[in-house]
């Protein structure tokens, strides 16, 4: 691929409000932004999703940070790689720290499908030139103001953040004023063993679906609640690689499957996975990370494969930011986004606006 240097610029992005979820709260959104350059001047662009705490996986920013600088960005043998997946490849040998990974590899993606002058969605096979997306709603949101904004946009899905034993009157709440919005929680693993009946008892309000009630690992757990209920169950913190998907297919832990890149480890086995529902018939969606557009672009590419087939978490930039690190920034107009034809993720990088809230960079030539 012609690689001739890479870049981590550490940022600190001010969220518009903070997100909460049962587990933790974000105001100031750090992130790695990963640059790689080739010979001929082109820059490919990715992101690390990590949080700065280990709330949602056990990555954090400060390990991706070190990762990257001290093993991962050293060992590649950049000058032999002609495709991204081949990064992959070489980092196979260590065990876990998806989103450093992922970071990494996001940006060869970008690189690579502008050096093949495509989209990246054109790159990747996607068919879709317009998604249908949703939007998920933190604790910290006042329920009735943001779900009213939020439908004047037109989102497709409406998925709560929620605390344990709190869930059912939030949900009552909103469907007491919007009684037909397609709703979802997200347990994000704060359900346990002794809540089955308490789950199953959630079931009559016919939710589109639960996100991760149990904790990740629990394949058993997610197979009991998903045997007694007719709601879907949704894994997401559980799904880490492509065997983790088919376990639980084959275990029958979860009927639908959310996909993102960054907690996979990358397009490539982002890509796998993706295949595996396909071909399974499990429906998929794109999740996210409250993260900035160069991800949100990254994502909206990805989710214009046919399997995902479930409007994903893909706001528009407003959502969360007042200013965004891409240009256009992404809209959602009728509930849809716009796949861009612009080669690789088809956004122009606000350079500038990263320098601005870059804390911590550096630059390895290879
Ligand atoms: O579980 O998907 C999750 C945000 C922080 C931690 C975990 C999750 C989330 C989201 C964000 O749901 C969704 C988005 O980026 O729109
Ligand atoms: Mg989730």
């Amino acid at each position: 691929m012609n690689i001739s240097s890479i870049h981590l610029k550490r940022i600190k992005m001010p969220l518009k409000k903070p997100f909460t979820t049962h587990a933790g709260s974000v105001s100031k959104r750090e992130l790695i932004i990963v640059t790689v350059h080739d010979n001929d001047g082109r820059k490919g662009f990715g992101e690390v999703t990590a949080f700065s705490t280990p709330f949602y996986t056990h990555e954090t920013i400060d390990s991706a940070w070190e990762l990257l600088h001290k093993l991962f960005i050293p060992i590649v043998r950049w000058s032999t790689i002609s495709h991204p997946s081949e990064l992959a490849d070489q980092l196979a040998v260590f065990q876990g720290n998806q989103m450093a990974k992922a970071g990494l590899e996001s940006a060869l993606w970008d690189l690579f499908a502008k050096q093949k002058k495509q989209s990246l969605s054109k790159l990747i096979g996607g068919t879709r030139e317009e998604l249908d997306v949703g939007v998920v709603l933190s604790l910290s949101d006042s329920l009735k103001d943001e779900i009213e904004y939020c439908q004047r946009i037109g989102y497709k899905r409406y998925k709560l953040k929620v605390e344990k034993y709190k869930e059912k009157s939030a949900i009552e709440q909103v469907k007491s004023y919007a009684p037909e919005l397609p709703l979802m929680i997200d347990g994000n693993g704060t359900y346990d063993a002794e809540d089955i009946l308490h789950l199953q008892n959630l079931d009559e309000l016919g939710l589109m679906m639960i996100e991760q009630p149990f904790r990740p690992g629990d394949f058993y757990l997610h197979q009991q609640l998903q045997q007694k209920v007719s709601t879907p169950v949704c894994l997401d913190e559980s799904i880490s690689c492509q065997e983790d998907i088919i376990q639980a297919h084959k275990l029958g832990s979860c009927q639908v499957a959310n996909i993102k890149i960054s907690r996979v480890g990358g397009w490539t086995e982002a890509l796998k996975l993706h295949d595996y529902c396909l071909h399974q018939n499990v429906p998929s969606w794109c999740g996210g990370m409250v993260e900035s557009g160069i991800s949100r672009a990254h994502n909206i590419a990805l989710a214009s494969l046919d399997g995902f087939t479930i409007a994903g978490d893909i706001s528009a930039s407003s959502r969360f930011w007042e200013r965004d690190l891409i240009a256009p920034e992404i809209t959602v107009t009728e509930g849809k986004v716009v796949v861009p034809e612009k080669p690789g993720i088809g956004f122009d990088v606000d350079e500038d606006y990263i320098d601005f809230l870059t804390i911590t960079r550096n630059s390895y030539s290879v």
